[in-house]
């Protein structure tokens, strides 16, 4: 048997990929090929960054806080600046909403300017100083009308209004995974040839896994369905793979690409010190639900798909539950079971 050619040498790469579209005729919307390379160049200097932080004093706190309440890495900060750097030229993002800006930063109201750009520039940033795997996420929404930003209207949104998002994981190589509403695609950085390449063409994650990620602990304070649920996940039944296994890196990205490509599921419900979930509506759970979606996945707060939120204000919180669709299904059930 003759062995696979290697990746590379197929060469389909990102930008090849946003030009010739997704390989069924459609073409990705006028703008959004710019953008999407945009965030690409972004993440190969942030890829850098992160890997060249212990020589660049790049680790450690900032000493300030994002405008959740989170202590600000110096690389939260850094990441920041990169995205915001790499999309501006582009002129067509009108605003990004990020996790480390109290408020969004308006970059044009030109009509070509179509796009709201929503951005977790550095997720995980807790393992940062530990050289542990980190990510940046993004969705992207059109606006909602021409002229004068509108927060409301242009930015208080529902994930289901996105024309596209996805997710860069900076682990032992560099992956950026997108979806522009026609399947999901995975490309890695070869560092060689400074590319990202085509690895996962039309990605669909299993219809059920046997690993879950979840911190276990604020075990005591979650719902009482949720506490059910882990209890059937633990328990011994050859027949479903139970008990599943714990995987938990503490970066969403991270755990979320394993649930994505081997199945399983993730959580992040409401407990005593996060009333309404820790994870972030428009810029964490909204852009991977639109991917998990994609995959064949799903993804909610237990109780309503995720896409359907419409959310209230830039920063909002939500309970998250993400992954194999049949493993969110139990989860949900689990939920409405015990009131
Ligand atoms: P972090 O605070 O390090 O940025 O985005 C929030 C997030 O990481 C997720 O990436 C991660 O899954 C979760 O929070 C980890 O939170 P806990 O430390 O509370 O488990």
């Amino acid at each position: 048997m003759e062995d696979d050619p290697p990746v590379t040498e197929l060469a389909i790469t990102l930008d090849r990929h946003l030009r010739e579209g997704t390989g069924r005729g459609q073409s990705l919307a006028a703008g959004l090929p710019e953008l999407i390379a945009a965030l690409a160049g972004a993440s190969k200097v942030l890829a850098r960054q992160v890997r060249r932080a212990a020589f660049s004093g790049s680790l450690g706190y900032s000493g300030g806080t994002n405008v959740t309440g989170d202590s600000q890495k110096k690389l939260d900060i850094v990441a920041n600046q990169t995205v915001l750097d790499a999309v501006a030229p582009t002129g067509v993002v009108a605003a990004v909403v990020s996790e480390e800006l109290k408020v969004a930063r308006i970059l044009s109201d030109r009509p070509e300017a179509r796009f709201v750009l929503c951005t977790d520039p550095l997720d995980g940033s807790s393992n940062t100083d530990i050289d542990g795997a980190v990510g940046t996420i993004f969705g992207i929404y059109p606006r909602a009308a021409s002229g004068a930003v509108d927060e409301a209207r242009d930015l208080q949104r529902k994930g289901s209004e996105q024309i596209a998002a996805g997710y860069v994981l900076y682990g032992p190589a560099t992956v950026l995974v997108y979806t522009a509403g026609d399947g999901v695609f995975g490309f890695t950085l070869d560092e060689d040839r400074g590319e990202f390449v085509l690895t996962l063409d039309r990605v669909r994650c299993p219809a059920r896994g046997h690993y879950y990620s979840a911190n276990l602990g604020h075990l005591r304070e979650w719902h009482r369905g949720i506490r059910k649920y882990l209890e059937y996940l633990t328990e011994r039944d050859p027949a479903t793979r139970r008990p599943y296994s714990l995987r938990y890196v503490g970066a969403l990205v991270a755990d979320l690409h394993r649930s994505l490509i081997e199945g399983g599921l993730y959580f992040y419900p409401a407990d005593q010190g996060h009333a309404n979930g820790k994870l972030r509506l428009l810029y964490e759970c909204a852009p991977l639900g639109f991917v998990i979606e994609q995959a064949g996945g799903r993804a909610s707060t237990g109780t309503q798909r995720i896409l359907e939120v419409r959310a209230g204000s830039i920063h909002q919180r939500v309970p998250f539950v993400i992954g194999s669709a049949e493993d969110v299904e139990l989860y949900e059930s689990f939920m409405r079971r015990e009131p």
